[in-house]
């Protein structure tokens, strides 16, 4: 473990400056694109502005005859692109691939300067982190870079997820986790095949109805991924970081997808990663808030004045506590209003 007093030192000679704090940005929509795939990659510079991150993926879906034309594929949009207010990511390889040291080498070295977090998947525990964390030290102090590239870990194994606290406090470049339902659900040997989203049976049933076990009794659909969503999002909080929801296979079923997103939203994870196009409207409308909840948190922080005591608005109590809940909708409505001034009006106090 390194000192506290060395924990903001750059990890090699000529290194920026590491970050005291995550930067604020919007960050509702992770969207994914296979930069070897000349459909997907031709897309990318009408997609700048109407998603709040692209990333290039590098590692699973990407076939592995097309991992070297996936990483030159991303340095030459990198290249060419000019990101304006979306940010730039990659999903780098995983750590014991053939791939993934020249992914780093490559991309700080030639696109450093343009990407804001490298993505990286099967993250084990601290060590993982702390190995990429020396390696982009030095490769950004050889390309001169003056920004520090920040990074995100995928919770992706049984192993992940139980030293989830000590991955988030590994670095100041963790930028934030995302799950990854399908990798862990393998992992774990969960025995559903789907990425991401419920599994019919997964249910609770009501008790019987005057001791009749075979009679008509409701079943109630229960959420796969609850405790691993919610101990992530402690874990991120702890750590001052943000969660994000994964992926959701199943493109088509847009209701779904939208319950998923929503349950991941309310429980404290600020975006998501889209892998289709058809999702990234489902992203942007359940990770902006409803402009009703944003215009009650206002009210009631007029109503709290200096933010002490107690009041009844509504017939509800409000005090010191649901003030700070309210605070958190005002806080990310404005962060959103300040990039997108059509949610700006909605948002308006
Ligand atoms: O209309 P066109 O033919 O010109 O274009 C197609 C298609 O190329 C394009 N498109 C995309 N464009 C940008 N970004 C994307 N992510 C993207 N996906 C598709 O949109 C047009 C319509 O596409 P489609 O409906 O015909 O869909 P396809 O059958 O072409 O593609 C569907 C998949 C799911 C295969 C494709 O969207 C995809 O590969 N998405 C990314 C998958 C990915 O990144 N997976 C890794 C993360 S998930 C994980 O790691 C664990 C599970
Ligand atoms: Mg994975």
């Amino acid at each position: 473990m390194r000192s506290a007093k060395d924990f903001f030192a750059p990890l090699a000679v000529g290194a920026p400056q590491p970050v005291r704090e995550v930067p604020a940005r919007p960050t509702r929509m992770i969207h994914f694109f296979d930069p070897s795939n000349p459909k997907m990659a031709a897309k990318v510079p009408d997609m700048i502005g109407t998603v709040d991150v692209l990333l290039g993926n590098l590692e699973d879906a990407v076939k592995a005859d097309n991992k070297l034309a996936a990483r030159q594929g991303l340095v030459d949009i990198a290249k060419a692109t000019d990101f304006g207010p979306t940010q730039l990511w990659t999903r780098i390889n995983a750590l014991d691939s053939p791939w993934v040291l020249d992914d780093l080498t490559t991309l700080v070295t030639e696109i450093g300067d343009k990407l804001d977090v490298i993505m990286v998947p099967k993250v084990q525990g601290a060590e993982d982190i702390h190995y990429i964390d020396r390696l982009l030290a030095q490769l950004e102090a050889k390309a001169g870079l003056t920004r520090p590239i920040l990074v995100h870990a995928i919770l992706e194994t049984a192993r992940g997820m139980v030293n989830v606290e000590e991955i988030c406090g590994a670095s100041p470049r963790m930028q934030g986790i995302s799950l990854g339902p399908a990798d862990l659900a393998a992992d774990r040997k969960m025995k559903t095949t789907r990425v991401g989203g419920g599994h019919p049976g997964y249910l609770v049933r009501q008790d019987p109805v005057d001791g009749d076990i075979q009679g008509q009794r409701s079943t109630y659909q229960q959420d796969l991924w609850h405790y691993t969503v919610a101990r992530m999002v402690d874990a991120c909080a702890m750590h001052g970081i943000y969660a994000y929801y994964g992926p959701f296979g199943d493109i088509k079923d847009v209701v779904a997808c939208e319950d998923q997103f929503r349950n991941a939203f309310l429980l404290g994870c600020v975006g998501t990663w889209t892998l289709h196009p058809a999702q990234i409207a489902i992203a942007r409308k359940v990770f902006s808030p409803d402009p009703a909840d944003v215009a009650h948190a206002y009210r009631v922080k007029a109503a709290m004045g200096d933010g002490t005591g107690a009041v009844m608005l509504d017939g509800k109590m409000e005090d010191d506590a649901s003030l700070k809940q309210c605070l958190v909708m005002v806080e990310l409505a404005q962060q959103l209003g300040a990039i997108d001034p059509e949610l700006g009006e909605q948002y308006e106090a």
